[in-house]
């Protein structure tokens, strides 16, 4: 089955955490700071590989995480950096952020990358935290958690030609005998529910790739049949295939099919009316055929008289070999981009750009005799900082106290003992401390 949509979470390697040591040497007995630096976590990297048609893979493998940074060691040395995750998609697979439903990429050409997550920076060692009031702090930081996030993928068939066309007209026969797809064929409407894909060899190393979608009906444009899903996959094909059936089964006449099929084309998207189209009339087995297929031609001709319309049947094969060389000239004809518009600008900044709006400075709020503060950047803080020695409480203490969070405190009715949360901390409020 062809699979043209899946739902993935990715995580960038969390960085490594810094580490707090000291030089030992002989004859000293303090020595300077030497703990390093923890390495980089490692990216999620979607990277386009032309070998691939489907979004398959991700049925069986939904999670990639890329590994953390190693730690910081002591005499100072840096943890390594863990290695990019490269994960492989189908040339043509649009990314979503599943949260925002933002399109953050949509990529085309082999080799095009774009990050998903990124991994997160190292922690920094206590070596880093040295000043001349405090030689050998005892003070390091965790590393930075990594990015997640759940990713919807879909991809937009990449095929040259798209069968497009009333149910039941024959679309699926037409795959099946000139590739080697299977696609489920029946006698009743709506058979094929999920685009199915296959290549035609035509001759001397000439392929294609065509996509049998599912019958659409009138109304598609505007979503019904889930005439939407479909019409997506008929964006990027280069060439149409209109199969009508000629038989006129169920009563139905070829000529009205045949405009029906084309207006919710173009209520799709305009640039459809002018992508170039084989009238497949199909069914020429049948008794009526002839006769509806004279009438197709002389209404068809009023309007479009250029109009290519090719009699087979998918059942004999009548005229299916023909229809196949004709439609590989007419590719040989058209450059390999399709013809609409891309949506490619994926800078990062465009990717990361939501998590800077969350910094806001801190909020107070009262809480009984308590006050509570509410800042993403204080926590955020404390959950880089290894909070168990008195260094990196100073040091929390004080940029606090530079964001103006002591003075508001104070304002708002601080006292010495009064009780400040933030996070899971809880500490006293100390008025004209000399601690910082
Ligand atoms: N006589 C005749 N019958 C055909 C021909 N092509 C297809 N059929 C029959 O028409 C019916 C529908 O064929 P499908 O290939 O499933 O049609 P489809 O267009 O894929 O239909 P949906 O998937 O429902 O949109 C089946 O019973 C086929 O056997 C043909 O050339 N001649
Ligand atoms: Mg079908």
């Amino acid at each position: 089955m062809f699979i043209d949509k899946a739902k993935v979470y990715v995580k960038g390697g969390d960085g490594g955490d810094g580490i707090v040591a000291f030089r030992r040497e002989k004859y000293v007995p303090e020595g300077g700071p030497a703990g390093g630096d923890g390495g980089k976590g490692g990216d999620v990297i979607f990277r386009v590989d032309e070998g691939l048609r489907t979004l398959m893979d991700f049925r069986y493998q939904r999670h990639f995480k890329a590994d953390r940074g190693v730690k910081g060691r002591n005499k100072s040395q840096h943890g390594a950096n863990a290695e990019n995750l490269i994960v492989r998609i189908p040339p043509g697979t649009v990314i979503i952020d599943d949260d925002t439903q933002e399109v953050l990429a949509d990529l085309t050409r082999h080799g095009q990358q774009v990050v998903v997550a990124r991994g997160g920076r190292g922690g920094r060692g206590n070596t880093r935290f040295a000043t001349p009031s405090n030689p050998a702090p005892e003070l390091a930081e965790h590393g930075e958690e990594g990015q997640e996030r759940w990713l919807v993928l879909e991809l937009k068939v990449m095929a040259d030609v798209g069968l497009v066309g009333f149910p039941s007209v024959g679309k699926s026969t037409l795959l099946s005998v000139v590739s080697a797809a299977q696609p489920k064929i029946g006698a009743y409407h709506f058979t094929t529910i999920t685009p199915n894909l296959g290549v035609v060899d035509v001759s001397e190393g000439r392929s294609f790739v065509m996509a049998d979608l599912p019958g659409l009906i009138e109304g598609a444009h505007e979503g019904v049949g889930l005439g939407h899903e479909f019409l997506r996959h008929v964006e990027r094909t280069r060439v149409i295939i209109h199969v009508v059936d000629m038989a006129g089964s169920e009563g139905r006449d070829p000529f009205e099919d045949w405009m029906k099929i084309n207006e919710e084309l173009k209520l799709y998207n305009a640039e459809l009316e002018k992508r170039p189209q084989i009238v497949a009339a199909n069914k020429m087995d049948m008794p009526e055929a002839e006769e509806h297929l004279e009438k197709f031609r002389k209404q068809v001709g009023e309007i479009r008289p250029d109009l290519e319309i090719m009699p087979i049947s998918s059942l004999t094969r009548q005229g299916v070999k023909e229809l196949l060389y004709r439609t590989a000239d007419l590719l040989d004809q058209i450059p390999e981009e399709p013809a609409i518009e891309e949506v490619t600008d994926l800078s990062e900044r465009k990717i990361y750009k939501l998590e800077k709006e969350e910094e806001q400075d801190f909020v107070i709020r009262r809480e009984n005799e308590d006050f509570v503060v509410e800042s993403a950047k204080i926590e955020r803080m404390m959950k880089r900082m290894q909070l168990n020695t008195h260094d990196a409480i100073l040091k929390l203490a004080r940029t606090m106290r530079h964001m103006g969070v002591d003075d508001e405190l104070r304002k708002r009715g601080a006292k010495d003992g009064t009780i400040v949360r933030i996070g899971d901390f809880e500490f006293e409020f100390v008025e004209g401390s000399s601690y910082y």
